[in-house]
């Protein structure tokens, strides 16, 4: 009943859910190390090949909890080393789809911005609001949001702490698109299965070429998606992907 993190399998995609209701799903240190530990499994684990992380329908996450940092001082922080199991979300290599709902706020924002996708309730609200409570975004909210929305949106939401509902996320870029409140987690299951249904070690490269993105520049962007290309021709799956085109049939992949 009190498990922080829920999580099953159908198929080939793992739905891994948020779960401190009271809190609006606030995430404290043991959400976060359980919720890496679900993630890490997942992400061995051969039988998956997309994860779906999602909220409730009232909130994705309000934010890290507050409770755990009122009171704690620079060295309590600094000791706690909050950034090292964010730096774990980040190494996940499945895709990973936030199914976002309600609040998506602080922390939150910056888990679903961990994801590669997000997919969002019509009733969904983003935003930064650190600097009401006297701090600033600590886990890449203020690189991952100039990254997806561009720098002068980004500073407003990040100055203000101002929410934005969903349909302006999606008109920023922040969000893979927006849909009914009732259907938001079925359409983030919908997206995995449809990649799932895709060659999961083509997905997993694709992915990180595409993240790459942020650590590097055009040329040796180029250069990095390349290889990553040509290592596909050592696959089953580039066999099996082109065979099946050629002989007008449905592909069998199999990862690898
Ligand atoms: N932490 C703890 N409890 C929270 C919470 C949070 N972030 N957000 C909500 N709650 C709790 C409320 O205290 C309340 O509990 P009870 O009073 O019922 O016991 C319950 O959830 C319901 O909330 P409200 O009564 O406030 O509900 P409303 O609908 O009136 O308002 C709200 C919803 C989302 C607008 C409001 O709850 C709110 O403003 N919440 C705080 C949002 C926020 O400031 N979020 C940013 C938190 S700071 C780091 C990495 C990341 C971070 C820090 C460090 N490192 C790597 C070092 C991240 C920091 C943050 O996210």
């Amino acid at each position: 009943m009190n498990e922080p993190i829920l999580s099953e399998v159908k198929g080939h995609v793992a739905i891994v859910t948020l779960n401190r209701p009271d809190v609006l799903n606030a995430l404290s240190v043991e959400l976060m190390d359980k919720l890496i530990a679900v993630l890490e499994g997942f992400d061995r684990d051969a039988n998956v090949r997309v994860i779906v992380l999602a909220g409730s329908e009232k909130a994705f996450a309000a934010g890290a909890d507050i409770g755990d940092m009122a009171e704690a001082s620079f060295l309590d922080m600094y000791e706690r080393n909050n950034l090292a199991r964010w730096t774990r979300i980040k190494q996940v290599r499945k895709p990973i789809i936030a199914a976002v709902s309600g609040f998506c706020l602080g922390g939150g924002c910056e888990l679903a911005m961990h994801c590669d996708m997000i997919v969002a309730s019509e009733s969904a609200q983003f935003g930064q609001p650190e600097i009401n409570i006297g701090v600033m975004p600590g886990a890449g909210g203020t690189q991952r949001l100039t990254r997806a929305i561009g720098k002068f949106r980004a500073m407003e939401l990040i100055l203000t702490g101002r929410f934005i509902p969903a349909a302006e996320a999606y008109e920023a870029g922040l969000v893979t698109k927006v849909v009914a409140k009732e259907q938001f987690l079925a359409e983030a299951i919908r997206l995995a299965e449809t990649i799932a249904s895709k060659s999961p070690v083509a997905a997993r490269l694709a992915k990180e070429a595409v993240l790459a993105v942020d650590e590097l520049g055009l040329t040796p962007g180029l250069d990095y998606e390349r290889k990553l290309f040509y290592s596909l021709f050592a696959t089953f799956d580039q066999k099996e992907g082109m065979k099946a085109f050629l002989e007008k049939r449905k592909p069998r992949f199999e990862g690898k």
